[in-house]
């Protein structure tokens, strides 16, 4: 029987005892712990109910365990539904409604609140925290082998939730193939090996830190200096017996604000990857001039995996997103028309090839609209090719704003701010920020007659929405900009309000 993820990823590291990952705590897992751990937690899951292709909600931290229920997941042959945990409770209600999960798994702080929200779909609800959980508990008593369940390469290995312009977040749907082919593409692409030891500093409820991380370390068998949060004075810490850090912008112009990071430090380092965000051309600089190393960029979505990268051994040009990851086409489009476009035109990124999702859970209309026919995925993002396939993001065709590596669609945070009652519209956009990229503002008007206040709107607004979604800014005004077609000229926001 097979199940090509936990073939790949996890089996072959049954009975190794070589480090695996290593704690904030200082205690070291080996590969054989990790596994031995997994089945233990596979026990749990089946014992509850949860069958193959069932989804699992996780909103948890970042431990060890958080690592091995993610491969407890894959070799029962659920389906993996990791959440950020800055989510409100109104959020998760969403997602926990969409998905109709058989298991919730939360910190134990949040038990209470979230009971019910478990009940109302039938699910079971569990804990997991760093000082042990009732899912913890239950799997001490387990035995430390499972019998992997078989799946198939198009079966669903893991649901994204990934927000829209619509305002509605959509479940992307990963399939075993899917995650596979795209770390084995990576660990090809960026040369990792068992020598390796990656700084893990993400989380791991995005596809960056679980699967670009975790599954390509899985793969060649790297080891992981699993970092609880990001933490400045660690990350420095662990450079000079490290070799790969994988990291959002944000984390490079932290390290380059830090007068401890020099050549020195990152002597032992083999390789910087950037993604999630686009990089400065002057911080790639920068970079290397401190450093002397070149920041390898590469470009993801979600619902693709990776989709191009640097070259390893090439020029990794700064402002560039470099070329299709092998195995994967990439072509630049009409956005009206859907037409390919020749080299140096600025267009729509599509891409086709086994990185692709499957579609988006429960919407087909959604996935219809973003995923052709013939299996080339409409990324939102704009950009030129060059003749030689060389890829430059140049914008966004989605409204969207990033900040810190965290997707924001401002449609979902203006749905909030309009059903105050002191609101009559509002547009909220991104403006540059020199530690997150993009930070968010609200432009408000205000119901005729009303005063907003800004203190009350952001409580209102927090009762909602993650912490990071949040407007750091308000701008009160008496009509917003708009054009002849009475569309919101966020650009004219934008350029008023960056400063
Ligand atoms: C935290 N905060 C943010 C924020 N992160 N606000 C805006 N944007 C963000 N990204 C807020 C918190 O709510 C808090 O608010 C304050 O900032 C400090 O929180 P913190 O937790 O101490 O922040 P910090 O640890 O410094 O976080 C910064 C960060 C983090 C860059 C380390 O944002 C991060 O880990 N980003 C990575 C995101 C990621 O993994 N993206 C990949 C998506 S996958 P207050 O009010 O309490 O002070 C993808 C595909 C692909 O995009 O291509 O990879
Ligand atoms: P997500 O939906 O969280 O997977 O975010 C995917 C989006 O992040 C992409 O559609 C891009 O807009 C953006 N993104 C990812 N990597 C890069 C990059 N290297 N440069 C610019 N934008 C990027």
């Amino acid at each position: 029987m097979t199940n090509i993820l936990y073939d790949a990823l996890f089996s072959p590291h049954a009975g190794q005892d070589m480090p695996f990952l290593i704690r904030d705590d200082g205690i070291v897992l080996s590969f054989d712990d990790v596994i031995k751990r997994a089945a233990q937690l596979a026990h749990v899951l089946t014992g509850v109910g949860v069958s193959p292709g069932d989804r699992i909600v996780v909103q948890a931290g970042k431990f060890s365990d958080t690592i091995a229920l993610y491969a407890a997941s894959v070799q029962t042959g659920a389906v993996y539904l990791p959440l950020n945990t800055a989510y409100t409770k109104a959020e998760l209600r969403y997602f926990i409604a969409d998905a109709g999960p058989r298991l919730v798994i939360c910190d134990p702080k949040d038990a209470a609140t979230l009971t019910p929200v478990a009940e109302e779909v039938g699910a079971v609800l569990m804990t997991l925290g760093g000082d042990g959980g009732s899912l913890q508990q239950a799997a001490n008593k387990q035995p430390t082998a499972f019998d992997t369940v078989a799946r198939g390469p198009d079966d669903l290995a893991a649901l994204l939730y990934t927000s829209g312009t619509t305002g509605r977040s959509k479940g992307a749907m990963m399939s075993h193939r899917n995650l596979l082919s795209n770390a084995q593409e990576l660990v090809q692409l960026w040369r990792i090996t068992d020598q390796d030891r990656l700084i893990h500093a993400l989380p791991i409820f995005h596809t960056h830190g679980l699967f670009v991380a975790m599954n390509t370390s899985l793969l060649a068998g790297a080891q992981v200096r699993l970092m609880s949060g990001f933490d400045l004075d660690v990350l420095i810490e662990e450079m000079p017996r490290s070799t790969l850090l994988m990291g959002v912008p944000t984390f490079y112009t932290r390290l380059l604000g830090d007068a401890r990071f020099d050549r020195q430090r990152a002597a032992n380092m083999r390789l910087f990857i950037s993604g999630s965000a686009p990089l400065l051309a002057e911080t790639h600089q920068a970079f290397e001039a401190r450093s002397g190393h070149r920041i390898l960029e590469r470009y993801g979505m979600t619902e693709t995996n990776m989709i191009t990268s640097n070259p390893y051994d090439g020029d990794r040009v700064a402002g560039t997103v470099g070329f299709a990851v092998p195995g994967t086409e990439v072509k630049i489009t009409d956005p009206e028309t859907g037409t390919a476009l020749p080299a140096g035109s600025i267009g729509m990124i599509e891409t086709r090839g086994p990185n692709v999702f499957q579609g988006y859970w429960n919407m087909p209309e959604k996935t219809a609209e973003e995923l052709r026919e013939d299996g080339f995925f409409i990324t939102g993002d704009l950009a030129v090719m060059a003749s030689d396939g060389r890829v430059s993001i140049v914008g966004r065709a989605k409204d969207l704003i990033i900040s810190g590596g965290y997707n924001i669609y401002p449609k979902e945070i203006e749905d909030v701010l309009n059903a105050d009652p002191t609101v009559l519209e509002s547009a909220v956009f991104g403006v540059p920020h020199p530690d997150s990229g993009e930070s968010v503002v609200a432009a408000i008007v205000a119901e005729p007659g009303q005063t907003v206040d800004d203190q009350a709107l952001q409580t209102h607004a927090a009762a909602h929405l993650a912490k990071f979604k949040l407007p750091r800014r308000f701008v009160v005004m008496d009509a917003l900009p708009r054009n002849t077609m009475g569309k919101v000229q966020k650009n004219v926001l934008r350029g008023r309000f960056s400063t």
